[in-house]
């Protein structure tokens, strides 16, 4: 008997969830859908096969509304809910992690502080030009002696005249290379962190890129050197001091990578679908052998699983309600199920899942950063247990 396999639906969205967004929320989806199809997909092999960022899409995404979605209006964001960020995350990660990564950088860990903790005239002078991609901004966090445990870090800064003198060295920063404003945490005198907005063309900052990455190569990513760059000021984020600063940014960053890894995962699971129908071996399309059934149902299990946890995330969030640990809980599944969603959708593929010609093999590689940076899988499970007892393991 043959087996038709004309003009098979792709089932993505097992569970209806299209019918918890609202029209203005599923309008934002698709409009940045559309943009990924037009204007991402087309060249981002070409881009992450020549390890270079496409920075000429900057303003296109600006005007589309993709840097500070949930700031303001006042201060030039879209003043959307997180559910709509969410899901321009998730279309974007569809296309890439890496131009996922540009955009929630600038997003949640460059507009977020200087909104949540900046002074008025910070707010006024930085996050207007932020939205509009007029300027672009890097998150200075990590170190290279200290990643998991950001509060070992030994960046420094004391008071001199009007300005705070600034040394240090910041690792795997993205954007760093063409950023323009750089969120950098500190210690002053007394070993308490706070931030600091350093500007491209002070003196003794400079930011080497970091080269030869297998991973997000259509991500410019680089170092942060501050050698004793005075820093005015009134460049100080006044509203924070401590380890809770940059930490309450990363769970802004870390609820949009729990949606944007069902995009990537999304991406491989459609174009494995598709091709299991169109290949045949033995007589048949693959899509007819039961173990590669087993692969697909299970992929849209974990998939809709993943979609579930990231709607209900966004509700807490829109509510104000979510905790730093269910973020981390989401942030942790949805991208280990990504990752072995890319690595199965791989296998259906064969010898064409290694080829740039299929997202696959590039989404597969993009994850591998995604599931450290952030907070490692192991940092997050550690934070649960840590919820969950009430005993800290990380030490
Ligand atoms: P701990 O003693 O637990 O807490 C210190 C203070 O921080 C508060 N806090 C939080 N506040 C807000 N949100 C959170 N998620 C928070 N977690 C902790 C806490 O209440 C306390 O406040 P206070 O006022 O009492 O002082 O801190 P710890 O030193 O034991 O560390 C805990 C641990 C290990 C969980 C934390 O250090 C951690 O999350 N480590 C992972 C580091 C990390 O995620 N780095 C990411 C760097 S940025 C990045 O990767 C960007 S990639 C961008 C891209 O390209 O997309
Ligand atoms: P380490 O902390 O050295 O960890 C190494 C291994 O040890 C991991 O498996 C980890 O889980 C494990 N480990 C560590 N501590 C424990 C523990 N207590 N118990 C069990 N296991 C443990 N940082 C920024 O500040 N800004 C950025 O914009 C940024 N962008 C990045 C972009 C890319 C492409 C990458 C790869 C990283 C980026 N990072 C950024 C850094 C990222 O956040 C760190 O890589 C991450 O936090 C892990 O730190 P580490 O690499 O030093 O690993």
């Amino acid at each position: 008997m043959a087996i038709s396999v004309q003009n098979k639906a792709i089932p993505v969205d097992y569970f209806n969830t299209e019918e918890l967004l609202s029209v203005e929320q599923r309008a934002i989806r698709d409009a940045v859908r559309q943009w990924v199809e037009n204007r991402l997909r087309p060249i981002i092999d070409d881009y992450a096969q020549r390890a270079e960022s496409p920075t000429h899409l900057i303003p296109e995404m600006a005007q589309l509304g993709v840097f500070g979605p949930f700031i303001p209006e006042e201060y030039g964001g879209a003043g959307l809910d997180y559910i709509s960020y969410g899901l321009i995350m998730q279309e974007i990660e569809a296309g890439d992690s890496g131009i996922r990564s540009m955009a929630s950088v600038q997003s949640s860990l460059v507009m977020y502080p200087i909104w949540k903790f900046g002074s008025e005239a910070q707010r006024r002078k930085y996050l207007p030009r932020l939205a509009k991609g007029e300027l672009m901004g890097c998150f200075g966090l990590t170190e290279p002696d200290h990643g998991s445990n950001p509060a070992g870090m030994e960046s420094y800064f004391y008071e001199d005249g009007d300005a705070y003198v600034l040394t240090g060295r910041k690792m795997w920063i993205s954007n760093a290379p063409f950023a323009d404003v750089a969120v950098v945490w500190a210690k002053d005198p007394d070993g308490q962190i706070r931030g600091l907005l350093v500007e491209r063309g002070m003196e003794g900052f400079s930011t080497p890129e970091i080269h030869r990455k297998w991973s997000l190569r259509a991500s410019a990513t680089g170092e942060l050197i501050m050698d004793r760059v005075r820093v005015p000021k009134q460049n100080l984020l006044p509203g924070v001091v401590g380890l809770r600063g940059p930490l309450s940014c990363l769970n802004s960053a870390r609820y949009g990578i729990a949606w944007g890894a069902i995009g990537a995962a999304l991406d491989c699971y459609k174009t494995a679908a598709q091709y299991s129908l169109e290949r045949f071996q033995f007589g048949k399309p693959i899509a007819a052998f039961q173990l590669t059934q087993k692969k697909l149902a299970e992929m849209l299990t974990e998939i809709t699983k993943a979609q579930l946890l990231a709607f209900r995330l966004g509700q807490l969030m829109n509510e104000g309600k979510a905790t730093p640990q269910q973020i981390s809980m989401a942030k942790r599944n949805n991208v280990a199920m990504a990752l072995e969603v890319a690595r199965t959708a791989r296998q259906i593929l064969g010898g064409m899942g290694i080829m740039g010609d299929y997202s696959i093999m590039r989404h597969m590689m993009n994850l591998e950063s995604v599931i450290t940076y952030e907070g490692t899988h192991e940092i997050h499970l550690l934070i649960t247990g840590q919820d969950i007892t009430g005993i800290s393991a990380f030490s």
